[in-house]
Order: structure tokens, then sequence, then C-alpha cells
């Protein structure tokens, strides 16, 4: 197939991929692969700019979910302490420090299946506070009704964050407690509530290469792209189900150059959203991350934490900038619109 001709049509990307035509991506010889993904990106985003965002876990722990990857849940034996939500203040002073380290975007999490409605006035007032620092604002706070997306969009939130995770198929065998069609639901809420979408998944659960493909086919096929689509590399955490299953079979990791693999088809088929490399980098060689940049990722966590597990950290992260030559983006919306006029 002539890729070039095939990632978008009118100028619009593509949602009418089939599974055949991702499986034929993820085929390509990797030179080739890389290639393609790499002309999508200089098309599309200004290159060897890397967004950087903070993490914050607002709410920890307790939640009564089964992802089976997650350190947070009450069926894991992680040994996590649950705790409350977060003051509003400590979450602004957080994000303070966030914005004074460099990050462009500041998103918050919590442990829930879904927010109850009494805890809707202060997650307003944080996404309010974030907002009037100048950071943008992301939120994953697990299942929205229609209302709660509302409220959110109108508090001003950017982005909400809400994963698919993985294939259709393979979803029942992670998460027992909600189904697939549950999380595209509240994607759809989020959506129609105005907020950008974020929503991606994990690699390294134990999933084959067909899960892989399917998991991209039902983001790239989505009526629109998420305007973001977090990659994560499994974070194996003792006494989770599949934390423990990768101690027990380590061969069962996922291998680098799939790995990369996935982002660049990630790239390739949604060519607009930025692509976050996200969990999974701190046990991730520079050159691997050096390929994923150049597989299109172009979105990263930074600081010490994610949610609950390390991350690569700050000094690590600016060493490995200076080594590649890639700058932090200011802002992705000028960037944007300035593509867009060139195209
Ligand atoms: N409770 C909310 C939910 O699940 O929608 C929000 C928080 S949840 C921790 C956000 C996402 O982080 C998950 O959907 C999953 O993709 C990712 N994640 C969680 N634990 C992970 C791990 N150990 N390794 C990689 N990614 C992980
Ligand atoms: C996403 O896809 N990855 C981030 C963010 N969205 C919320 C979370 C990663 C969490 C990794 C495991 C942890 O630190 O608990
Ligand atoms: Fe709960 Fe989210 Fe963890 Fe699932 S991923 S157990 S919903 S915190």
């Amino acid at each position: 197939m002539n890729l070039s001709k095939t990632a978008e049509q009118d100028n619009q990307p593509r949602t009418d991929w089939t599974r055949e035509e991702i499986a034929e991506l993820f085929d390509l010889p990797f030179d080739e692969l890389m290639w393609e993904a790499q002309g999508v990106h200089r098309r599309h985003h200004a290159r060897g700019e890397v967004q950087l965002c903070t993490l914050l876990s607002i709410k920890t722990g307790g939640c009564v979910e089964d992802c089976g990857y997650c350190s947070q849940s009450k069926s894991a034996d992680s040994g996590l302490k649950a705790t409350k939500l977060m003051d509003v203040r400590a979450v602004l002073q957080a994000a303070a420090q966030a914005k004074d380290a460099g990050s462009k975007r500041f998103c918050m999490g919590a442990a829930w299946r879904n927010p109850k409605d009494r805890d809707m006035p202060a997650i307003v007032e944080m996404v309010e506070g974030v907002r009037a620092m100048g950071m943008e604002t992301c939120m994953t706070l697990g299942m929205l009704t229609k209302e709660q997306a509302q409220t959110l969009a109108v508090a001003g939130l950017d982005y909400y964050n809400h994963n698919i995770d993985t294939s259709p198929e393979n979803y029942e065998n992670i998460i027992s407690t909600r189904t697939f069609q549950d999380r595209l639901d509240t994607l759809e809420e989020v959506r129609n509530a105005g907020i950008n979408v974020c929503s991606g998944g994990i690699v390294g659960l134990g999933e084959t290469r067909a899960d892989r493909v399917g998991f991209i086919h039902a983001l790239a096929t989505l009526e629109r792209h998420p305007e973001s689509v977090p990659v994560n590399a499994l974070v194996p955490v003792k006494g989770t189900v599949l934390g423990d299953m990768l101690a027990d079979t380590p061969l069962a990791k996922i291998d680098d150059i799939e790995f990369v693999r996935t982002i660049a088809v990630a790239r390739i088929t949604m060519p607009k959203s930025m692509v976050r490399l996200s969990a999974g980098r701190e046990s991730m060689s520079e050159a691997t991350q050096a390929l994923c940049f150049m597989a299109g990722a172009n979105s990263i966590f930074t600081g010490d934490k994610l949610l609950t597990t390390a991350n690569a950290g700050d000094n690590a992260d600016a060493a490995l900038f200076a080594k590649l030559g890639l700058r932090p983006m200011e802002s992705e919306e000028p960037m944007r619109a300035q593509m867009e006029a060139a195209e």
C-alpha cells in the first residue's frame, strides 16, 4: 500500500482504518516503518519538540476496580496506603512546582471507579486554580456521567484521560469490573462536552500482536481521534496480577522494538494526535526512548514520580534531551495552528 497517501484523506486524518491495514503497518520492515512515521510526524508536528507534562495522584489507592496492572486496586496486594482526596491548596502548590520545573500540562489522577457528585466542587476548584496559573489541565477520575463531564467542561478542563487500555477482545482478561463499552461511553460524554480526549493504553500486558493491532484500531477508528494518545509500557508492580505474572515469566516483558513499533503505528494512523510516551520510561534505555521519539512520540511525563511508581526524573530527562537535541514544547496550540496553516 502507498502509505503516505493512506494516512490522510482530504487533509483529514482517516478514521476508516481496517485491522488488516494496521497489521500491515506493524509488519513493515523496521526502517520503513520508522521512515513512514517520521514523514507523518514532520507533516503535522514541530520536529524536535516534546511536550512536558506532570502527573499528580490527587486520591491514591483503595480503588474498587480490579485492573490487573494497577497498584491502586483494592484487589492488589501492593502495600499501597489509600488516601483521601487531597486538599485543593496542596494540589495547587504541587502544580506551581511543576510549572517552575517547566511543565506545560498538569495531569491529576484519582483512584476512583467514578467521582461522586460530592467530590465535584473540589475537583472544579483544582481545574480552575491550575488553569489560572497558565498551565493546561488534564484529569483522570474514572467513568463520568454526562452532567459530570459538562461540569468539568464549564470549569475549563482542557483534557480528560480515560484509557481503553487494550484491544476489545483482551479487555476482560485484564479488568472484570467494567466493560470496554463503559470506557467508550465515558469517552463519548467527554467528547460531547467539548473536552479534548486523551485515550490510549498499555503495552506489555501479555497481549498478542493481534491485540496491539486491535488496540490501535479501536482508537484510530473513533469518530474523532483522541487529541492525545498515551502509550504506557507496563510498570510491573509486585502484588498486582500482571506485575507478578511478569516476575514469574520475565520473558513476557514487551520487546523494545515491538514497543517502538506500537508508537510508530499510533503516529501513522493518528497523524495529528499527540502521542505520549507515558509509563515505563524509568526502565527503558536512552536508545529505546530515542527510537520512540523518532517514531513520533512527542509528549512525556516528567518528574520523579508518575502516580504511584517511579519515573525517569528531571535530571535524567534534561540529559537525554541535551544528548538528542530535543526541546521542550512551549504550547501545542500555536504549533498546531502553524502546521495546519502550512498544509
Ligand atoms: N482510575 C482512573 C482510570 O482508571 O480511568 C484513572 C487513573 S489510572 C491509574 C490511569 C491509567 O494509568 C490506566 O488506565 C492505565 O492505562 C495506566 N496505568 C496504571 N497502572 C499502570 C502500570 N502499572 N503500568 C502502566 N500503566 C499503568
Ligand atoms: C496514562 O495513560 N498514564 C498515566 C496517566 N495516563 C494518568 C498514568 C501512569 C501510571 C503508572 C503507574 C503508576 O504510577 O501508578
Ligand atoms: Fe482504579 Fe484506575 Fe487503577 Fe483501575 S487503573 S484500579 S480504575 S485507579
